[in-house]
């Protein structure tokens, strides 16, 4: 999508801090870090949030999945959250899907 902050992230249009990259998606420091590592992991696709997701594009979740796996094992981490804001009133401000990891300290439940 043309105006899409994170299309154009993901196209290098705009800078970011790029944490890992392939064909399918990309993943980069959260500009605004709520956790001592905080990421985001995003479509290349432009998928709007996780009720976007259907059976021509959930293999790219998949592969999303596998990345984040991969990263944190790359990164030494053991304990991380994986979030998905989806709407206004749960918190999402972009819409393009996004995976936030967030590690590296302790965590509360239920989130606010
Ligand atoms: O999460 C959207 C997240 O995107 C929020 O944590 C800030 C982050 N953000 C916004 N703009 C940028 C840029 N330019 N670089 C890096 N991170 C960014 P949500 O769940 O939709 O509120």
């Amino acid at each position: 999508m043309s105006d899409c902050l994170f299309c154009k992230i993901a196209a290098g249009e705009i800078p970011s801090s790029k944490v890992y990259e392939d064909e399918v998606c990309y993943a980069f420091n959260d500009i605004d870090p709520q956790a001592p590592t905080h990421f985001l992991v995003i479509p290349k696709t432009h998928i709007a949030s996780v009720a976007g997701i259907c059976a021509e594009n959930s293999a790219v979740v998949a592969h999303i999945f596998e990345v984040i796996a991969k990263l944190t094992a790359e990164l030494g981490i053991k304990s991380y959250r994986v979030v998905s804001n989806i709407g206004e009133q749960a918190g999402q401000s972009v819409p393009h899907l996004h995976f936030h990891v967030l590690s590296g300290r302790d965590m509360t439940w239920p989130p606010g």
